[in-house]
């Protein structure tokens, strides 16, 4: 393994359209902290850069949607995320954002550089165009009907009934979002990076030199490499985001995917003047924590313009986790399906740390991955309560019971207690070789084994029995237990911080570096620890049902949203229409069918005459409350005994899509009688 003099560690940056939620931070920024805490214990340099995505077409479609500028949206979430993060810990060396100042230069100057070099194509193809917008248009501001499943609000790249990947000129009828019209095709001209050039680079460069990396991640690459590499182009059509720094290229910006990873320079250029030395010098390892959704972007296009820009160093690994789940279902921002930390953060005040433990005990690190509530309930009660909190609380209380505080002598000690010790060093050595190669999940499982191990160890050694016949033994078993919970506080930093402050708190001690975590003698006889408090509490089972419920009625809302309306029946000829009597008429009077859920007996006056009906409408309507509704009443239907009651015509109504009725009554008041045609 190479050595390297410091670690530049990002992580992908956030759209600003929306809050962030657990599978951000269980994929990305999570994993990218422990690392970047880990090798600050370690003493290491490290700069840990993130920061807001804020270009990109969904942030303008979102804008347009709320009636707001881009930049309002940007400014909103990107405040909104900022803080998120800053809750959970996230111990970013700088958190900046795309649309500063600093990173228009920076991504203009590496566009330029590129484009004066040479390194662009430059090309003219057919796109659709708004002629009222005087816009071309973006796929996402296109929809249509899906050639697939005829969804008629399918998206030009997508279609969210039936999930499709569609092209814009597949769709079936297209309309601009903007106008709503038919758009038309028109020329545009835009510059586009050669990845096929690069293609025998890339695979020796990733294939062959880097074989370490994730099999999800070495695959993808390989995958992509194989499949054909094609230009890709790096400019847009668009009204939003960096203009592209070229005569003749009015209306034109840098494509998103082109300027989000240059975010990575600026921040650290907003964070140092210092900032080539992490850049642009051999000796710093650059690793990207991202997720699988970006891995082209991070290992193939972006390295790619680094190389073709020439003086700055390429990802030494790149990390990628899978997805994680929301309770058996893909999260999705626009369905409203996640877990928002800005949400979780009001319903588990104090619990970051909990919600950190369950996403790296849970990580996507090698497939998909599921959250559910209950799990998370689970890891709390039977890990952190049970065994983590359950060893701590037991050791401070011995302590504070029979020591008054004070950390009592060590005799000697028998080879139990010594194997006991001696296990620290070993899980020591685990931890740091599960971080080392990225195996978070693991490195956490190490770290929670050595509270196992404290645990285990009181629980065999029972010393609130052994203090009745043997209290000079007990000294030399609380003493041990101690130095296991000293070394609990360092081992514990990188991946629960809140919860290593607090038990330094209790313990009465300062950081220890990672260099110390082994030693058996990190506190000393006679030092006071503090009144003993607990390190975590039960989560009871009311909180977890409030969140399932919670998720209930987002998916009930979603169903109402996306059910598929029921296709068209065969045509039929105006003579069959015509045989049907439609006419409004008013109930004055109805009641429940005795011994059944559904039906109501209504008397219809119809303008005809008075009429009885029985309709399925019970389970929808009051009878008293509809005394004097409007109605559509099919007049000519003939009659059919329900119930031993005769029903003469059906009133017409309108179903909802979760099976809900409403009447179907004229806009304004009409004389009963009056024809439906
Ligand atoms: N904003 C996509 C995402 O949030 C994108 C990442 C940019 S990393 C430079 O998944
Ligand atoms: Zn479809």
């Amino acid at each position: 393994m190479k050595n390297f003099k410091r670690t530049l560690i990002t992580s992908a940056l956030p759209y600003a359209n929306g809050p962030v939620h657990i599978g951000h931070l269980a994929g990305v920024y999570v994993p990218a902290d422990i690392y970047a805490r880990y090798l600050r214990l370690k003493g290491e340099e490290v700069a840990f850069i993130g920061g807001s995505d804020e270009h990109g077409v969904p942030i303008t479609l979102k804008a347009k949607k709320e009636g707001i500028t881009p930049q309002d949206v940007v400014d909103k979430y990107h405040g909104m995320i900022k803080d998120s993060f800053e809750k959970f810990g996230i111990s970013f060396d700088v958190y900046s954002r795309t649309s500063a100042k600093v990173h228009h230069e920076t991504a203009s100057e590496i566009f330029k550089t590129l484009y004066d070099k040479g390194a662009f194509i430059e090309q003219t193809s057919e796109q659709f165009y708004d002629q009222e917008a005087k816009q071309f248009l973006a796929d996402r501001y296109i929809t249509g009907t899906c050639p697939r499943c005829n969804y008629e609000k399918a998206y030009g790249d997508q279609c969210e009934s039936c999930g499709s990947t569609l092209n814009a000129t597949d769709l079936i009828d297209p309309k601009s979002v903007l106008s709503g019209n038919k758009p038309l095709m028109k020329q545009t001209k835009h510059w586009f990076l050669p990845l096929d050039k690069y293609e025998p680079w890339l695979r020796e460069w990733i294939l062959e030199s880097h074989k370490e990396w994730k099999p999800n991640v070495y695959g993808q690459c390989k995958s992509w490499i194989d499949g054909g590499l094609n230009p890709r182009a790096v400019t847009r059509d668009l009204d939003w985001g960096i203009p592209v720094p070229v005569e003749g290229s009015e209306g034109k910006v840098l494509y998103v995917w082109f300027d989000a990873p240059i975010g990575y320079i600026s921040a650290t250029k907003e964070w140092t003047p210092d900032w080539e030395k992490w850049w642009k010098d051999p000796e710093t390892k650059l690793v990207h924590f991202i997720g699988k959704d970006n891995i082209v972007f991070h290992c193939i296009i972006f390295p790619t313009v680094l190389k073709a820009e020439g003086s700055y160093i390429l990802p030494e690994n790149v990390p990628a986790n899978e997805f994680l789940n929301l309770e058996g279902d893909k999260i999705s921002t626009s369905r409203n399906w996640a877990v928002w930390l800005h949400e979780y953060l009001i319903d588990f005040p104090g619990k970051e740390d909990v919600l950190k433990y369950t996403l790296t005990a849970n990580a996507p690190e090698t497939k998909d991955n599921d959250f559910t509530w209950k799990d998370f309930q689970t890891r709390n009660n039977s890990e952190l309560v049970a065994i983590f909190g359950n060893f701590v609380n037991r050791a401070l209380v011995l302590t504070d019971k029979y020591y008054n505080g004070k950390v009592p002598q060590r005799g000697e000690l028998t080879e139990y207690d010594q194997q006991t010790l001696s296990e620290i060093t070993n899980l020591k050595i685990e931890v740091e070789k599960s971080i080392d190669t990225y195996h978070f999940r693991e490195a956490l499982k190490n770290a929670m084994d050595m509270a196992r191990l404290g645990n285990k160890y009181l629980a065999d050694m029972e010393p609130w029995k052994v203090i009745k016949t043997d209290p000079q033994r007990v000294e030399t078993i609380m003493n041990t237990a101690l130095q296991i919970t000293a070394n609990l506080t360092i081992v514990f930093d990188p991946f629960l911080p809140f919860t290593a402050a607090k038990l330094r708190k209790f313990m009465n001690m300062k950081q220890l570096d990672w260099k110390e975590l082994g030693r058996t003698d990190l506190i000393t006889a006679g030092h006071t620890i503090n009144t003993p408090e607990l390190l975590f509490e039960k989560i009871e089972d009311e909180a977890i049902e409030a969140q399932v419920n919670k998720l209930l009625e987002t998916k009930k809302v979603n169903e109402l949203e996306t059910a598929n309306v029921s296709k068209a029946k065969d045509n039929i000829e105006y003579e069959d229409f015509a045989k049907l009597d439609i006419r409004i008429g008013t109930v004055i009077a109805a009641e429940k069918v005795a011994k059944t859920k559904k039906l109501l007996k209504l008397t219809i006056d119809t303008g005809i005459d008075t009429r009885t009906v029985v309709s399925g409408i019970a389970e929808y309507f009051e009878p008293e409350k509809i005394i004097g509704q409007q109605v559509s009443i099919l007049v000519n239907l003939a009659p059919k005994v329900l119930k031993g009651i005769e029903s003469q015509g059906m009133i017409l109504m309108g179903e909802n899509a979760d099976g809900s009725l409403i009447f179907i009554s004229p806009s304004t008041a009409i004389r009963n009688g009056s024809e439906v045609r």
